[in-house]
């Protein structure tokens, strides 16, 4: 891994654009104050005066000729950001020429010339950290948003790069912090009888820490599968045509389909979006015993699955009906968010319904993989059960680092007011307090780690 250099203000720069033929190419430069200072030589104004920097007034774009040895190598639009007023808070000038790989290599290297080195990965966004322009959280928001797999997860990331999420761990933070002075106030008072008001005082602000941390733990599971996607696993007994649904909802033919009862062994998965909304899509092994080995690992597999999904898809066929092991295997699933799914609507006639199955309270869709008809009902019938999942409101735990700050915040915070609750020694539940309050303040970079920062800036795209 390459390490990033972390208290540096040296000029950088990089393409922000994708790299490649394109209509617009967008070049980023940031450095300390007078870095535009070594790019003016190398600019011109349209009619060929020399450009000087009463020329690029603040964050209004300007025309630009990018000379190389005398000859305009490019027309571009020059725009000039003032510190602080810019993404990094250092003084910045963003680029727009035209989208040719050599013209913008060959502007790189007379750049790198005038000693604007090439930027690392998230060079940008660490200096807009480390100058208070946004803060950790913030920023892996803003990468999830580059990232993200669907509308909900964009939605949600820019809530966070808003501030939705740190400022909700702030202020647990301020409440945290009241908590431990009024603690080591009371330490400092030890010897005197401690008042019991001001005891209740303390255990109601750890109180409200505590349940605020809940709230955030408890949407780990969405996080979870918001940043995944929600793992909708496609069930039922052989040849029902789970892998014919499969590749009709993934929309290729991913998963072989044949006649033969048993086809499917190893699972298959894929990443979709159904009406917004992530989903991993599994499709499974046909539930049956087997004295084939290799199916009855697929099968045995297959259940294990099942018992981690977030929704079901249970297929039944048609033409054949529900039989007593289709009822056996239901009645093991019946607690979880499924889907009772009918599929070969083709081979009964048109007035068919299905039979009612008074013991099962999923909802029913019947479709034809074959004809696509009804596909459009299941696809409904998805989204309606994965509803729960949110569309507005902000503070979902999507990062695993988020979960595991949050997580360990919680558990010191209770540890503390166990402490006092039994009064335990004040030292000890302040000890805590504070280790709780250090979770925090990591999460969101308060205090920061060069070890976590490296981590974090080193997955981001250059130029970002
Ligand atoms: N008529 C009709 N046949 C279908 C339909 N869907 C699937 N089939 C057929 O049913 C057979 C089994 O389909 P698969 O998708 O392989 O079934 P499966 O449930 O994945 O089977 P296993 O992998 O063995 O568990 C194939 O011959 C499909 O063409 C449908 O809607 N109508
Ligand atoms: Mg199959």
């Amino acid at each position: 891994m390459v390490r990033l250099p972390l208290l540096e203000d040296s000029p950088i720069v990089a393409l922000a654009t994708p790299a490649g033929v394109s209509g617009v190419a967008v070049l980023r430069l940031s450095g300390a104050a007078g870095m535009v200072d070594k790019l003016l030589p190398l600019l011109q104004r349209p009619d060929g005066s020399p450009l000087g920097r009463h020329h690029l007034p603040p964050r209004r774009m300007q025309r630009v000729s990018f000379m190389d040895e005398g000859e305009i190598l490019d027309t571009m639009l020059a725009v000039f950001f003032p510190a602080p007023h810019s993404f990094t808070g250092e003084e910045m000038v963003e680029l727009h020429g035209h989208g040719a790989p050599v013209v913008v290599r060959r502007i790189l290297a007379l750049l790198h010339q005038q000693g604007i080195r090439a930027a690392g990965a998230g060079e940008f966004s660490l200096r807009a950290c480390r100058n208070g322009k946004m803060n950790l959280v913030q920023a892996e928001a803003m990468m999830q948003l580059l990232h993200s797999s669907s509308l909900v997860v964009a939605r949600e990331a820019s809530r966070q790069m808003g501030g939705s999420l740190s400022n909700h761990i702030f202020k647990l933070r301020d409440r945290l912090l009241e908590a431990l002075i009024h603690m080591e106030a009371m330490v400092d008072f030890a010897e005197e009888e401690i008042d019991p008001a001001d005891g209740q005082q303390l255990n109601r602000r750890l109180t409200e820490v505590v349940s605020g941390l809940q709230r955030l733990q408890d949407t780990s599971l969405l996080g979870r599968q918001l940043s995944q996607g929600v793992h909708l696993v496609i069930a039922g007994r052989p040849n029902v045509g789970k892998s014919s649904l499969f590749n009709r909802l993934v929309g290729e033919e991913k998963a072989i389909v044949t006649p033969i009862a048993g086809t499917t062994r190893d699972m298959n998965d894929a990443q979709l979006t159904i009406r917004g909304i992530p989903v991993c899509l599994v499709d499974t092994a046909g539930l049956r015993e087997s004295v084939d080995m290799v199916e009855q690992i697929g099968v045995s597999r297959s259940r294990q699955r099942l018992t981690t999904a977030d929704g079901i898809l249970w297929l039944l066929d048609a033409s054949q009906g529900i039989s007593q092991e289709d009822m056996e295997e239901l009645s093991k699933h019946g607690q979880e968010p499924g889907l009772l799914v009918w599929n070969k609507r083709d081979c009964q006639p048109a007035q068919w319904t299905p039979p009612p199955l008074a013991h099962i309270p999923w909802p029913v869709v019947t479709l034809s993989c074959r004809t696509g008809e009804g596909v459009e009902d299941l696809l409904h019938a998805i989204a309606t059960l994965l509803a729960p999942l949110p569309r507005e409101g902000g503070g979902i735990l999507m990062a695993e680092r988020h979960r595991q700050a949050v997580e360990l915040a919680l558990q010191e915070t209770r540890l503390a007011q166990e402490m006092l609750v039994r009064s335990g020694p004040l030292e000890i539940a302040s000890l805590h307090c504070r280790a709780a309050l250090a979770a925090l303040e990591e999460m969101v970079g308060v205090v920061s780690n060069e070890d976590i920062l490296q981590g974090i800036f080193s997955q981001f795209c250059i130029g970002k």
